[in-house]
């Protein structure tokens, strides 16, 4: 009977979990962390679907500015809410940190129903608590307009406490749970156990990884489910789209604008010109990179040294999908995946997509292996 269900409605992400999990690939946490993300997709997915028809209560501005001073939209919070409840009811998160929170919302915290009742979540004194990392919907400035939008998020595991001394600037005047909950949430990209993104488009994508390749499942509404769609998606080794703010060129450095010029006008490696695709929401942007090949940059300019995007729960994540489906990383120095993050909302300089393309652009900095 269970054969024939799949028959019908093909491997759901909630499958595909299950035999991860059955199989010791994930664990029993990791696979429950994904249920409570699978939910919240669907949730979000529906809320932007319908926010034109109920524009009062979900488009516009929330009034508030975040921590890194940006106005922030009312589905901004909304969807955090959406989001980070729905990790805290799993009972396996340590601390999420979000775009959207100032610090580091701990999990450990009894977390108060509406009614009054107290739900025991995970106590930061167990093992192996998970800390999530998400920007819980990116490119919210095209909301508005039903333009794509996106959720991206990353999972690890906590590290060993003897690898994870936080510098004295940090720790100073932190209790020790605060000092293990920054500890935990300030890994570098490489030691992300999963990452993903969704993409709230013309259908609804989720992507991702958990170490072992990339997969892609599409939200089937008739039966709300996420079915796989793409097994295992791998970036071509070279691609003919960019992807950048073009209008920042003037704040660029030389060897960037020497490079889009280049290319663009069909006198870089390939000898092909490329066309340009720019959307402004990186989870649309990188989604086609990724299908299609091509490179992405939102690199540091002379406004903005870091360049714009967040190292923790835009960069890290998106950078170890890109890497898992064979495509590359770099800040224009360095592989994204080393830094290792010294504060929860840093920004970092992207640079990613297919391999060949972001050699030629940056110095080769091949992913470890
Ligand atoms: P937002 O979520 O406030 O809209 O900002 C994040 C977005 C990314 O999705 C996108 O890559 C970038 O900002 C676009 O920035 P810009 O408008 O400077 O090109």
């Amino acid at each position: 009977e269970f054969e024939d269900v799949c028959e019908q409605t093909g491997v759901t992400l909630s499958r595909y979990c299950i035999e991860l999990a059955n199989r010791g690939i994930i664990d029993e946490d990791l696979s429950s962390i994904f249920n409570s993300i699978r939910e919240a997709a669907k949730v979000i997915s529906k809320l932007v679907n319908t926010a034109p028809l109920k524009q009062a209560e979900l488009l516009g501005l929330q009034g508030e500015i975040n921590v890194q001073g940006e106005d922030q939209k009312k589905l901004d919070v909304i969807t955090n809410d959406v989001f980070k409840n729905a990790l805290r009811y799993t009972g396996k998160m340590g601390t999420l940190a979000s775009e959207e929170e100032d610090e580091p919302v701990d999990g450990a915290r009894l977390w108060e129903g509406p009614d009054g009742s107290r739900f025991p979540l995970r106590s930061l004194q167990t093992p192996g608590n998970t800390f999530a990392s998400s920007t819980p919907l990116d490119g919210s400035s095209n909301v508005d307009a039903g333009i794509p939008v996106g959720t991206i998020f990353g999972v690890f595991q906590e590290p060993d406490p003897a690898e994870c001394e936080l510098p004295d600037d940090l720790s100073k005047g932190l209790s020790e749970d605060q000092q293990r909950c920054l500890a935990g949430t300030l890994q570098p990209g490489k030691s992300l156990v999963a990452a993903g993104y969704v993409l709230y488009s013309a259908s609804t994508e989720l992507v991702l990884t958990f170490g072992q390749g990339v997969v892609g499942f599409t939200l089937d509404s008739s039966i709300g489910e996420f079915v796989m769609t793409r097994p295992s998606i791998k970036i071509p080794a070279r691609g003919k789209i960019y992807s950048c703010n073009q209008g920042n060129i003037n704040e660029w450095d030389q060897p960037m604008r020497d490079y889009i010029e280049a290319i663009r006008k069909g006198e870089g490696e390939s000898k092909k010109p490329y066309s340009l695709r720019y959307i402004g929401s990186m989870v649309g942007d990188i989604h086609r990179t990724l299908l299609y090949g091509g490179i992405f940059a939102y690199p540091a300019d002379k406004k903005n040294q870091d360049g714009k995007l967040r190292l923790l729960y835009e960069g890290a994540p998106m950078s170890f999908i890109m890497e898992q489906a064979g495509g590359k990383a770099i800040t224009g120095h360095s592989r994204v995946l080393d830094i290792p993050p010294v504060g929860v909302h840093q920004r970092v300089p992207v640079i990613l997509g297919s391999a060949e393309d972001v050699d030629e652009q940056g110095p080769e900095t091949a992913p470890e292996s």
